[in-house]
This record gives structure tokens, C-alpha cells and sequence, in this order.
């Protein structure tokens, strides 16, 4: 411990080199000479990172720059070979440029994964980032699975709600000695805080594990597990027809998988689960929506999100955090942003078809549903039975009344159209998902609906048209 630097500085000062540790090749912004501009910082605090052939000792230095750049000398830091400063944010950037300096870091102020930038992220269509990380009643009702490495479940993250499903090794009971599951359920809980999280510890304290035992895992959740529940599957091996026929049978029985794209920068096409059809295969970005080096690429991938330099749970303690990067970070979020759909009532496709539209790599962003805006606008079907002079018309969005969540109908509108006659007043209106139309005349009908909350209306939906030949008061011929 060196004299003057507060233990709180130097857990802000190992956060820090974490940081740099776990994402160094991903960030293109380490090029730079003046970094962390864009992240939530201390104002007017930046480490200066000297270079080592500087011949006066590291206080000297510091001091000198302080004076030199008007500002105050805080501390120096040996293991970096770097002091810390209270200097202005215009001087930081002239310091910067000086020859002496390989760098200038401004003291990014590490957050708990409650504030992560992801969640910041998923939960708004564009950028810039607006530092709001409301997450609605995320995930109410809801059970995430977490395929992993175990879970620290006292983590305070958690809220006593994660806990232990099944595990390879029966002694352990899904306790995390690797550290990857605890990150991503940690991500997982943060962005859905209403949902349950179920460990399936599949991979042991190096972060590895066979086929057999993730299969076993798998066909566990099938079993035992509650269908129509997120399944975040986090982990990439060699393409494996077994595991990507028990991911197939998982969906099959009403499970949604998200996975990880991978991280070797290759075709996720020749890696499993990443290639299954049957999961939501998912790459990794970082702030500012610029795609991941490392992430994995091909055409079985479906989203990108983010995955770089996320900030989550850690295992050394149940108030560690610690900052990391990969694609399994993404799969993640996106497997939380899908349970806030789930919870709401809405399916898969739904989730898929109201993502956000990532240009860069055509790939989709996850939306986390909030209360910040009206519901999503509900799809609306005809179900028709040829012969029959009636109908059912329904629509796939769902109220949700045991929800806070203010982004869930309250309401529904639907009109009906008929040739000839034109578009109806508003004539159903109410919270049901389904309506028949029975004893119909012949003629050609079509269907609008929207969804409505306190905020406002989403946009109408229409039904393709129906043909009524068979209607009311007309017999079969031959009866
Ligand atoms: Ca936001
Ligand atoms: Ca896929």
C-alpha cells in the first residue's frame, strides 16, 4: 500500500487495469493517446502513464506535469509506472500529445452492472448512449436458465434470486470457481431484475466441459424445466451434431436458446451451438455499436450486442465487479431482453421482429422492453376455417395485468374492413387477444388492431384479407 492513495483508489486502480487487461484487443480505442472520453468519469482525474525511460522518480514527474498542466498531483501508481491528476479536461488532452506520456486515461468511475452500458444501450433504438437504464418490470414471471459455469448466488446482485438447477458434479451445487457464469447471470439479472435465474453448471472451474455433460444439462432443463423460458446457453466448442440436435429438441419443446457467436474472429458456422438454427446466435459490439474484433462472423448469426468491456458480477466476493469482454456477455443481454418479451406476453418472433436494425453488420440489437414508450405494436392474423361463414381474428401482443411494466397494453383497438362498405369505426375495444366473427355475408374483410397503454398507441397492424363465399342464410348446395 503506498502512502497517500486510499484503499477506494486502489480498488478504483485494479478495476481499472482489469479493464484494460480483459479488453486490451478489442478496443480500438486504446490507439489513442487520450482514452475513456466517452465513459462516465471523474471530472478533471486522469492517469498519466509514463513512459520508462524517464530518468526523475515518478512523484517528481507527476508534480512537474500537475504545475506544468495546472492541475494537482493525486498519487502515483509504480505498477503502471503512472501518476494520477487533477488537471483540466482541455489540458488532459495537450498532456496527451506530450512525447513523455504513452497515455492518459480519464479515472472511469466503474459501475455496478445495474448502470452497465449495455443496459443502458438495449433499451433505447439509437445513439447516443442517454445514461437511462430503466429496465420496466423486466422479465416479471420469468425464469432464465444460465448454461455455465455456476452461479455465486450471495452475490448481492442476485437478491436471493438466483439458485442452483442441476449441476454436473452433485457435490459442488452449481457454486461458480470460474467466474464466467456469474458474469453473465450477473448481466442477465441487472437487465431483467424481476426474473428468476436456474444455474446449469455445465463447465468446470477452468471454464470447460464435454459434450455429454452440456447435453445432460440440456435434456435436464427439458425435463424439468418451465417451457416457454430463456435458455442462455454460454458456451462454444467444435461443431457438434449432438448439441446441435439437443438445442433443436430443446426448442421444440418450447424453450427459447440464445448463444454466443464465439470469439476467434472465424465463421460461426463451423462452431456448436453458435450454428444451430434453433438458437438465437449472437455476436458482440462495443459502445458506440462498432462490432467486436474478436467476435465470431457468417450468416447463423442473428444479433449483435453488446459484449465489450460489460460490467458485472465477480466471484471473489459477493460485492466484487469486474469488467470483461465476449460474445457470451452479448447472448446475455439478449437473452434477458427476450425473458421482458416472454414476460410480456410476446413470442420469440415477436422479440426477433421488433429488434433494432444494427447497419453495420445487417445483424439485429435486442430491445429491452421498458416503460418509457406505448406497447409495441401487436400482430394481427385471421384465423379462417374454409366453408365456415366465420372467423377468428387474433393478435399477438398480451396484457399483462400483474405487471408494472407500463410498455404492456392496457388496451387493444381493432376495426374491420369490408369492400365496399370501408373501414368501421373503432369496434372492439378491450384487453381480450381473440375475437370471433361469426354468421359473416360473403364478402372481402381485413383487420386493423393497435395497443394502447397510458403512454399512448402503438402503430395499427393489418391482417391480410379474408374471403367470405359461404355466409349467413345461405345453405350448401345439395342440403
Ligand atoms: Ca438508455
Ligand atoms: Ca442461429
Amino acid at each position: 500500500m503506498y502512502k497517500g492513495i486510499s484503499s477506494a483508489l486502489w480498488v478504483k486502480l485494479l478495476i481499472i487495469l482489469q479493464f484494460v487487461l480483459f479488453s486490451a484487443q478489442a478496443f480500438a480505442e486504446n490507439h489513442q493517446k487520450l482514452r475513456g472520453m466517452n465513459y462516465k468519469r471523474q471530472l478533471n482525474e486522469f492517469i498519466v502513464v509514463i513512459k520508462q525511460n524517464n530518468t526523475n522518480s515518478l512523484e517528481h514527474t507527476g508534480r512537474d506535469l500537475a504545475k506544468r498542466f495546472k492541475g494537482k498531483y493525486l498519487g502515483k501508481f509504480d505498477v503502471l509506472n503512472a501518476v494520477y491528476l487533477n488537471i483540466p479536461e482541455k489540458n488532459a488532452k495537450k498532456l496527451s500529445e506530450s512525447p513523455a506520456v504513452v497515455f492518459v486515461e480519464a479515472n472511469l468511475i466503474a459501475e455496478k452492472a445495474s448502470v452497465d452500458w449495455g443496459l443502458d444501450r438495449i433499451n433505447q433504438r439509437s445513439l447516443p448512449l442517454d445514461g437511462y437504464v430503466g429496465h420496466g418490470a423486466g422479465g416479471a414471471g420469468q425464469t432464465v436458465y444460465v448454461v455455465d459455469s455456476g452461479i455465486r448466488y450471495t452475490h448481492e446482485i442476485f437478491k436471493g434470486d438466483a439458485s442452483s438447477f442441476w449441476d454436473y458434479d452433485v457435490s459442488n451445487q452449481g457454486y461458480d470457481c470460474n467466474g464466467h457464469g456469474t458474469l453473465a447471470a450477473g448481466l442477465i439479472k441487472s437487465t431483467v431484475p424481476y426474473a428468476q435465474i436456474k444455474s446449469v453448471k455445465v463447465l468446470n472451474c477452468s471454464g470447460s466441459g464435454t459434450i455429454t455433460t452440456i447435453v445432460n444439462g440440456l435434456n435436464y432443463i427439458r425435463s424439468y424445466g418451465i417451457p416457454n423460458s430463456v435458455v442462455y446457453l454460454g458456451v462454444v466448442g467444435g461443431a457438434s451434431t449432438t448439441l446441435d440436435t439437443t438445442v433443436s429438441h430443446l426448442k421444440n419443446s418450447g424453450f427459447h436458446i440464445v448463444v454466443p457467436a464465439g470469439n476467434s474472429n472465424i465463421n460461426a458456422g463451423n462452431v456448436s451451438p453458435a450454428r444451430s438454427p434453433d438458437a438465437i446466435t449472437v455476436s458482440a459490439m462495443a459502445n458506440e455499436d462498432s462490432r467486436a474484433s474478436f467476435s465470431n462472423w457468417g450468416s447463423v448469426i442473428e444479433m449483435i450486442a453488446p459484449g465489450v468491456a460489460v460490467n458485472s458480477a465477480g466471484i471473489s466476493s459477493d460485492t466484487d465487479y469486474v469488467t470483461a469482454s465476449g460474445t457470451s456477455f452479448a447472448a446475455a443481454y439478449t437473452a434477458a431482453a427476450l425473458a421482458s418479451f416472454l414476460g410480456n406476453g410476446f413470442t420469440e418472433g415477436y422479440f426477433r421482429s421488433n429488434a433494432t436494425y444494427h447497419p453495420g453488420t445487417g445483424l439485429l440489437i435486442p430491445y429491452l422492453i421498458t416503460e418509457t414508450e406505448p406497447p409495441p405494436t401487436p400482430k394481427v392474423e385471421i384465423d379462417y376455417q374454409l366453408g365456415e361463414a366465420g372467423f377468428i381474428v387474433d393478435w399477438s401482443g398480451r396484457a399483462n395485468p400483474m405487471s408494472t411494466n407500463q410498455n404492456v397494453a392496457s388496451s387493444y383497438q381493432i376495426q374491420e374492413y369490408e369492400e365496399g362498405v370501408g373501414w368501421s369505426n373503432t369496434i372492439f375495444v378491450g384487453l381480450s387477444t381473440q375475437k370471433e366473427y361469426l354468421s359473416m355475408f360473403p364478402n372481402i374483410y381485413k383487420y386493423k388492431a393497435k395497443a394502447c397503454n397510458i403512454l399512448g398507441c402503438s402503430n395499427w397492424s393489418y391482417s391480410s384479407s379474408i374471403t367470405v363465399t359461404s355466409g349467413l342464410g345461405q345453405c350448401p348446395i345439395g342440403i
